[in-house]
């Protein structure tokens, strides 16, 4: 076995990818990721020890502990020299906790004290020791709920960087990632500790979800509804892919007057319905499908991309000249954009653009519609709750999630296209690319089709689901909502965590249950929450509507 990892839906035959990420994750960034991760587990050790004491811990510290995380998620960063990098900052931070932390009166795990090498090759050799499998007679529950703990936490640093490059934080999800991070340490922990504790990280994530929209809401205004334009227009152009609404703020900043177009693609589709980054006119509008479509999409394309976060594959030498990165995002031999001082600097990425001319004609116009986030969703409950009582409204789906290659995702196709006229679909994240250039129609003055948003907008979608409850007093799995959630990587974990943490029950869930669930885990997830797997479009329609 030269590396393993199966930490997302991909993961090759559904057990684990051994020889190759089917990501393109080689066996050496693998090793370096796990060592990376054993590290971030000594730094939660001592993090949590300084907090038990009362102390605080800095905000430097708190930002390389979500931003190392961050990097290990699945489509994120492929370079294994940036990893080394993290490898000795996250050793040096350590040390600084290990000396805050004082004396401690307990054994200090091996994670803990552990000295790193100086040479990758070395840190590669001690990386076998500490992967997800190392400890071979680990209780297979045990390690089941430590995976989910950290990959649940992978998802959520990924929101709390963002929030957090926003100018905004919270100290409860800062302190959770040490306490989490410290309990995958602690053989003193039984199963239900760490199921409480995979519960905890469901309620902290919701508050992260929650900062994070007061965040995007604050600097851009509250999404509205908007018409997006799906086609090609002539000019040179820069597609921007990712989650990172700030990348795309001062990227449109910097294009201003420049006769360049700029075009959202996979999770920043949402960005068209923020006023303050809506109001460029030169943010002409979305190109091409779901991530797992770039290399096809991104072929010889005669502009520049820009990838602020996942999902990012393997660029093709068609591209890869005009493929840049910034933030947590890397491969190696694409140009990456730094921050520095605050600031960063896309001119490389406006030149590529220049240069490649961009498209030679218009292609005929077709648009879809943005927009429909807790605030403009909210501002219309008087009138969604009058139709659901006059009948008019019979059923509400929440079909969302993420994307991936797998020939079973047209499930999602399907059930969409099979729900009745008198029914309202909710969609968020890349998922939605599934259908959501189908046209719904609409129900009085509604859309059936409600994008509420990017994948943290989840948090949008349960504020609409409480509104709902509220007004029909009933509690959120009375109401006439179903969830049909598809999940690709470790943001879906922390989200289907926070949903399991409020107690929302009979999620179908597809297009394959994870492999780092074992059966006794899933058997608590079935039993509490009723978490069904998805079979068929049509018997699961047929079950939820009768
Ligand atoms: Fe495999 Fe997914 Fe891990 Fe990549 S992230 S190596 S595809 S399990
Ligand atoms: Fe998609 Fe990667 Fe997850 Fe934010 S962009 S949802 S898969």
């Amino acid at each position: 076995m030269e590396m393993f990892c199966y930490q997302c839906e991909q993961t090759a035959g559904g057990k684990g990818c051994v020889k190759m990420g089917v990501c393109g994750k080689d066996p050496e960034v693998a090793a370096l990721q796990d060592l990376l991760i054993y590290l971030l587990k000594g730094i939660g050790f001592y993090g949590q020890k300084i907090l038990e004491k009362g102390k605080k811990i800095d905000k430097e510290t708190h930002k390389f502990v979500m931003d190392a995380m961050f990097a290990t998620l699945t489509n994120v960063n492929f370079d294994a020299e940036r990893f080394v990098e993290y490898i000795n900052k996250a050793y040096k931070i350590k040390e600084n906790l290990k000396e805050l932390a004082g004396n401690i009166e307990e054994n200090i795990p091996d994670a803990a004290n552990y000295k790193i090498p100086s040479t990758k090759e070395e840190m590669i050799d001690d990386a076998k020791k500490v992967g997800v499998m190392a400890d071979e007679d680990l209780d297979q529950d045990i390690r089941s709920l430590r995976e989910l703990l950290i990959y649940g936490l992978k998802g959520m640093a990924a929101y709390a960087h963002h929030a957090y490059v926003l100018g905004k934080t919270d100290e409860t999800v800062n302190n959770f990632f040490y306490k989490g991070l410290a309990a995958t340490l602690n053989d003193n922990l039984t199963i239900d500790d760490l199921f409480n504790l995979n519960m905890e990280l469901g309620q902290v994530n919701f508050k992260c979800m929650e900062l994070l929209d007061s965040a995007n809401t604050g600097a851009y205004g509250n999404p509205e509804p908007t018409e997006v334009l799906i086609t090609k227009k002539k000019g040179p152009f820069i597609i921007v892919s990712g989650h990172d609404l700030k990348d795309l703020k001062e990227l449109l900043e910097q294009t201003e007057g420049k006769g360049i177009n700029i075009y959202t693609h996979g999770e920043m589709l949402p960005a068209h319905a923020y006023p303050e980054l809506k109001k460029y006119p030169h943010l002409v509008g979305n190109y091409g499908g779901a991530w797992q479509d770039q290399q096809k999409e991104f072929d010889n394309i005669p502009g520049a991309i820009l990838m602020t976060t996942n999902c990012l594959q393997k660029p093709r030498d068609s591209y890869k000249d005009r493929i840049f990165t910034t933030s947590i995002v890397g491969w190696p031999d694409v140009a990456h954009i730094e921050e520095v001082n605050g600031k960063k600097d896309f001119t490389p990425l406006i030149e590529k653009a220049l240069e490649l001319g961009g498209w030679q004609e218009d292609e005929e116009e077709k648009k879809i519609l943005v927009g429909f986030g807790h605030n403009t969703v909210l501002s219309l409950s008087d009138k969604i709750i009058e139709a659901v009582k006059k009948g008019d409204i019979r059923h509400f789906f929440l079909i969302g999630g993420c994307d991936g290659a797998r020939p079973g995702r047209n499930y999602y196709t399907e059930f969409a296209e099979k729900t009745p006229k008198d029914t309202i679909i909710l969609t968020l994240a890349c998922g939605k690319y599934r259908f959501n250039k189908k046209d719904f129609g609409k129900i009085g003055e509604f859309p059936r089709l409600l994008d509420v948003g990017q994948c943290n907008d989840a948090y949008s979608a349960i504020k609409i689901a409480v509104a709902l409850a509220d007004a029909f007093e009933c509690d959120v799995n009375e109401l006439p909502l179903s969830m049909i959630l598809s999940w690709y990587e470790q943001k879906a974990v922390c989200i289907l965590l926070t949903l399991l943490s409020l107690n929302i029950k009979n999620i179908y869930l597809g297009p394959t249950l994870p492999a780092f669930i074992s059966p006794n885990v899933l058997q608590v997830l079935v039993d509490k929450f009723n978490i069904k797997p998805i079979s068929n479009a049509e018997a699961d329609m047929k079950e939820i509507l009768g």
